[in-house]
């Protein structure tokens, strides 16, 4: 299977097609599934990088998943935030409280780690086109153990003014693993492009094994028959060194997961970033069922790309707690009080 779409939806919705057609059948221990093997989609647009559907409201799991790998952590509470079945999804022990098969000790743990060694690489003006730029994920030492990670290699080229980043997979869940892998590692190249002066180029992503489990079907169906509206991509990232900015928002992650309902500073912080940390806000609020409050975040972003994505999860929430139009007497979410 050869996929180039513009848009992460496109290429889901040819995907998802092409797989419930499949008569490729298996029966491995995580579940029955259809499976295409040596499948290659290219994202032409990757800041395409999250779903418009409301059947697929991923973006905050993905959001989450990506700065888990960025923090470098291997912890599961931090990941469970976002995903809360990872670890059944995973088949991780439930009285583990890390797994050795999490992304972000690969990618961030040495010094150098791996992806400054590869913006080294590439800012050096006599290896900038090389082929070396490879980050390696999968480990031989992972034969045999629980979690083995699914991705392989990241793989950046700088080629004219533009980065492009290929990455392997082993194995591919479509329905659950590629949007949230699809982001991750479409962020992890503007990063990068951006350490590089570059501007971000194609995506390659390329499956050994692509399957769709036989639970997730009738939810691929939906996803195809919903279509989807226009293509809105998240905004490009504000040139220059990037990591001051990752390490602020980190921080502002690890606050709001422990609790925090308003941001810290943002002094001298690009509003790109600033946004990214409402959204974080945003889903905190949501848990706590604090309509105003996502409302209130909502206005605050300087970008209007996420809001059809919040508006699309405010359904989620009880009626009670929706804002009404100021009706004298009326308290929002409450009993009126005489
Ligand atoms: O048997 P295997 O180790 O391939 O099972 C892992 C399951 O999680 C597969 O369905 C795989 O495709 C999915 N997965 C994914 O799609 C797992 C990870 C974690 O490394 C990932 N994407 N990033």
């Amino acid at each position: 299977m050869y996929v180039v779409r513009e848009t992460l939806d496109d290429l889901l919705g040819v995907v998802y097609r092409r797989l419930l057609r499949s008569r490729n059948r298996l029966s491995p221990t995580k579940g029955p599934n259809r499976e295409e093997t040596g499948v290659l989609l290219k994202l032409a647009n990757p800041r395409n990088r999250f779903s418009r559907t409301e059947e697929r409201a991923t973006l905050l799991s993905c959001l989450g998943e990506t700065l888990w790998y960025l923090s470098g952590s291997d912890t599961l509470d931090f990941v469970e935030y976002y995903i809360p079945k990872y670890r059944e999804f995973s088949k991780i022990p439930q009285e583990a409280t890390s797994t050795t098969g999490a992304y972000g000790p690969r990618l961030f743990a040495g010094k150098p780690n791996q992806i400054k060694r590869i913006i080294d690489m590439l800012n050096d003006p006599d290896k900038r086109s090389t082929r070396q730029a490879v980050v390696q994920i999968f480990d031989q030492a992972d034969l045999g153990e629980k979690d083995v990670p699914c991705t392989c290699t990241v793989q950046f080229f700088a080629r004219g003014d533009y980065l492009h980043c290929q990455v392997s997979m082993r194995s591919n869940d479509a329905y659950r693993g590629l949007p949230h892998d699809v982001f991750a590692f479409t962020v992890l190249q503007e990063l990068v492009a951006r350490s590089t002066d570059l501007e971000i180029g194609t995506y390659s992503h390329s499956v050994g094994s692509l399957h769709l489990y036989d639970r997730e079907e009738a939810r691929a169906k939906k996803y195809i028959a919903a279509g989807w509206q226009d293509t809105i991509g998240m905004p490009p990232m504000p040139k220059g060194d990037p990591w001051t900015s990752v390490r602020w928002l980190l921080d502002m992650e690890r606050q709001i997961r422990e609790g925090a309902t308003v941001l810290g500073r943002t002094d001298g912080i690009d509003p790109y970033w600033i946004d990214l940390a409402r959204l974080l806000l945003v889903k905190r609020l949501f848990d706590q069922k604090d309509h105003r409050g996502v409302v209130k975040q909502k206005n605050l972003m300087s970008s209007t790309v996420y809001d059809a994505f919040i508006r699309g999860r405010e359904a989620e929430l009880p009626q009670a707690f929706i804002p009404q139009p100021d009706i004298p007497g009326l308290v929002v979410g409450k009993e009126k009080q005489s």
